[in-house]
């Protein structure tokens, strides 16, 4: 097999994901509010800026996410989104979430970008950190060198009722079981309500069933290869707790957006970004009806179908195409 990346990394095959690295800087950058916000930069820090946009939302950043990018090309900046990962205060706590919408995550992008000193940056993002990426780039156009997107998402109600009311529940009717567990039968009508109440209620018992089973539900639901054989941090309290108080809270309030299809109606301002969507075929978090709308509003972003993968940004053939779509930024931006 060729190497296209052997001249810096010995024997690796085509688009498989760049050697472990570690920040050579990380912090916390102060809100106006309570909000600090954990960065950190990996990478050529005289490399392209990229910004990590991670999933839920409140699903926090990882390690892996730093390995998409050609660390000598790239300056490889990461954060955790208000209330998840190591920004504090942390949503696992009793906090106010009042100030936690679409708009102070975009803010804080916008905050961040003038702290680190770059004047455009590739925007990526899979999932949630897809909705998010896109809403930045309409409202931030001129900062936005490209974006490279992944299972999309855009927080539309047809999308919330199919996994957490009625559809993907077909085709994993034993997790789903799961799922309705903590929910009493006379409320299973409307599931995101009756999660919302006990996520942002004060039974921390009930609170915390709630989390693991919401949590639990889309870890097992991500991958092509089906749930995972070793616990993950869906199962550990304080993740699951952040993270369904921060996702229920956030699609309780319709993503923070004038309406429902409000990307798509706005997203013609992106015709002139070098744009790049992954999607897998058998995503069931994010069905690609989404990919497929968004491909239609936006036919200059190239569009890659993965056909054996599911939502995960690790099921391999996902990771492969991130990996080839940024490469491929990497050469425009270079030229
Ligand atoms: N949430 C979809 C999403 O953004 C409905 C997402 N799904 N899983 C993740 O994010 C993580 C793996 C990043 C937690």
């Amino acid at each position: 097999m060729t190497d296209q990346h052997s001249a810096s990394h010995s024997r690796r095959p085509v688009h498989s994901p760049y050697p472990d690295i570690e920040p050579y800087d990380y912090g916390y950058m102060p809100t106006d509010g309570k909000h600090q916000i954990y960065y950190e930069q990996s990478g050529n820090p005289e490399g392209i800026p990229v910004v990590v946009v991670h999933g839920g939302p409140g699903g926090g950043t990882s390690p892996n996410l730093r390995c998409y990018f050609n660390p000598e090309l790239y300056r490889i900046i990461l954060f955790d989104q208000r209330g998840c990962g190591r920004s504090r205060p942390h949503a696992s706590q009793d906090i106010s979430l009042e100030d936690n919408t679409t708009w102070h995550l975009i803010a804080d992008m916008e905050a961040l970008r003038e702290k680190l000193e770059v004047d455009k940056w590739v925007v990526f993002g899979g999932s949630w950190g897809s909705t998010l990426s896109l809403a930045y780039a309409i409202k931030h156009t001129d900062r936005v060198s490209a974006l490279i997107l992944r299972g999309i998402f855009l927080v539309r109600r047809s999308e919330l009722e199919w996994f957490y009311q009625e559809g993907c529940s077909q085709i994993y009717p034993d997790l789903w079981e799961n799922y309705l567990a903590p929910i009493p039968e006379n409320e299973r009508h409307d599931l995101m309500s009756a999660y919302f109440k006990r996520l942002h209620g004060d039974d921390y018992a009930a609170k915390l069933n709630c989390a693991l089973a919401w949590a639990g539900w889309e870890g097992n639901t991500l991958s092509i290869e089906g749930p995972p054989e070793t616990a993950t941090k869906f199962a550990e309290p304080e993740f699951a707790i952040a993270f369904a108080r921060i996702e229920s809270w956030y699609f309780h309030n319709k993503g923070f957006f004038d309406s429902d299809n409000w990307i798509l109606e706005n997203v013609h301002a992106l015709k002139d970004v070098p744009g790049w969507i992954v999607q897998g075929r058998y995503d069931v978090v994010t069905p690609m009806q989404t990919a497929w709308e968004l491909h239609k509003a936006w036919p200059e972003a190239r569009f890659n179908v993965v056909n054996k993968a599911g939502h995960s940004s690790s099921d391999i053939g996902i990771l492969r195409a991130l990996v080839a779509a940024a490469d491929d930024a990497a050469a425009l931006l270079t030229v």
